[in-house]
């Protein structure tokens, strides 16, 4: 484990959290669930804009996007199946990086070809906003960029590489934030360019007695 660095308040970045080993230990295990779970290309609400980031989830719940809207379920939008369990090592990464927090919910798994994109946005889908969010990364670098909780707040960027943890707490939890650019090459990770960022989350409030000490 590396030594945390503080981006924005609340913001806490772990550069090569993940050793090499690690790292493909988890690229393995959600191959297969991305057998189980397969990639699906979100819509804009309203618009049915196709993102450019293709997803999949695991976890009790997960995260989809539709022409009605943006929700957590317990099944897959197109097989209707449940999605896979979290993988131990997330469960792992949780209880180390986000403190008393209780257990997540829901890992929404990103997958950016060399040219996709995330704009700013804020994760306002969940009920509860005082749980962090703990994001890992895994292949080639991207650009990430955060600001503050309105749009036109001045924003930071980082570079977010293959094994980086960061975690979004406090004020963060609801700032605005993207991913600008993938650099394809940049890691030797995974069988083809592209990045994948996992996001475990907390998305109802935790039942009385489930804060952990
Ligand atoms: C700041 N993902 O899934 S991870 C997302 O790299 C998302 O795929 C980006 O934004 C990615 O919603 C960024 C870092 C991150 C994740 C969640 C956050 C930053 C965040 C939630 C609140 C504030
Ligand atoms: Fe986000």
């Amino acid at each position: 484990m590396s030594a945390a660095v503080d981006i924005v308040p609340g913001c806490r970045y772990w550069p090569g959290w993940l050793d090499r080993a690690a790292q493909e230990a988890l690229a393995e295990e959600l191959r297969q669930i991305l057998v189980e779970a397969p990639l699906f290309t979100p819509l804009m609400p309203r618009t049915a804009k196709p993102f450019s980031v293709r997803m999949s989830n695991c976890g009790p719940l997960g995260w989809v996007s539709d022409v009605t809207g943006y929700r957590y379920q317990p099944t897959h939008p197109e097989t209707g199946r449940p999605w896979p369990p979290f993988p131990p090592a997330l469960t792992r990464a949780w209880d180390a990086l986000a403190g008393a927090a209780p257990a997540p919910e829901a890992c929404l798994i990103n997958w950016y070809a060399p040219t996709a994109r995330m704009g700013l946005h804020q994760d306002r889908d969940e009920e509860e906003f005082s749980a962090p969010v703990l994001s890992l990364s895994l292949g080639d670098t991207a650009l990430f960029r955060i600001g503050g909780t309105a749009r036109k707040d001045p924003t930071r960027s980082l570079r977010l590489a293959s094994g980086d943890a960061l975690l979004l707490a406090g004020p963060a939890r609801l700032a605005f934030h993207g991913i600008d650019r993938i650099y394809p090459g940049s890691s030797t990770l995974l069988k083809q360019p592209g990045r994948i960022n996992l996001t475990l989350r907390r998305v109802h409030a935790a039942p009385a007695g489930e804060i952990r000490p």
